[in-house]
């Protein structure tokens, strides 16, 4: 794979943390199953049993914490299997796909937050992906806000607490915010910016009234 290719039943979910990216996940399927359309909701990095076995090796903080270079290339490697294992047979079986995060988060957190070399990231885009998601939503909040919806649900009884990326300063989270802004203005035909600080069910409704009015433009 050499070229980008744009799919328009292919949507990504985007955010820092405590975005509320899993609602909107779950809202997103709901309003389109009920018009009777085949959805898989898929995530990164994960998506298929390897992929998930990266997961695990990137975010538990009891494994040897990567290289920046290292943690960059494991996201690339779970996502290559993600879209050939999954999202591009759902795509050519007729269905939508909707993954929480896809290759935003590697700009965003590898490229925004470790200051890795973006043009790195645009060259595994597009050799080893060669795909992007024809919309793009990201749910856009405040750091602390986020944070703090994240601490509350890792600390509750039974929660795993935080995991290793989860871990980083307030300023990682910044830069990855930062990232995720200037990508959205530089792309603003793919792109949906949702304020992503009202309570969820309005942040739900805000994304599903973005998907169908993409899609009925799109159509
Ligand atoms: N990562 C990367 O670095 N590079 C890459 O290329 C990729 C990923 C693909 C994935 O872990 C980590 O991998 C992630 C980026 C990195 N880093 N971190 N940290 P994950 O999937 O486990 O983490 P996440 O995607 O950030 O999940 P999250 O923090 O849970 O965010 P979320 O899914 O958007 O939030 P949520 O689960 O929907 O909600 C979190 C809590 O907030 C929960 O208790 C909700 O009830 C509450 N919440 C949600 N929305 C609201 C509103 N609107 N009001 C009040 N409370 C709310």
């Amino acid at each position: 794979m050499t070229a980008l290719r744009s799919h328009p039943r292919f949507v990504s979910l985007e955010g820092g943390e405590g975005a509320g990216k899993t609602t909107v996940l779950h809202a997103l399927r709901d309003a389109l199953r009920a018009e009777g359309v085949a959805v898989v909701n898929t995530r990164e990095p994960g998506g298929t049993p390897l992929a998930e076995m990266i997961r695990n090796l990137l975010l538990d903080p009891a494994h040897e914490p990567p290289a920046a270079e290292t943690e960059l290339l494991l996201m690339f490697a779970a996502r290559a299997q993600h879209v050939r294992e999954t999202i591009a047979p759902a795509l050519e079986r007729g269905a939508w796909v909707i993954s929480d995060r896809f290759t935003d988060s590697s700009y965003a957190y590898q490229g925004g937050g470790r200051g890795l070399d973006v043009g790195l990231i645009a060259e595994l885009e597009r050799r080893v992906v060669g795909l992007q998601p024809g919309l793009t939503l990201l749910l856009d909040v405040d750091v602390a806000q986020g944070r703090e919806r994240t601490r509350g649900r890792d600390l509750a009884p039974g929660g795993n607490g935080p995991d290793r990326i989860e871990r980083e300063r307030d300023e990682f989270f910044e830069r990855v915010r930062a990232t995720y802004r200037a990508r959205a203005a530089a792309e603003p035909q793919r792109f949906r910016v949702i304020d992503a600080s009202q309570p969820a069910q309005a942040v739900a409704t805000a994304a599903v009234a973005q998907l169908r009015a993409w899609r009925d433009g799109a159509a």
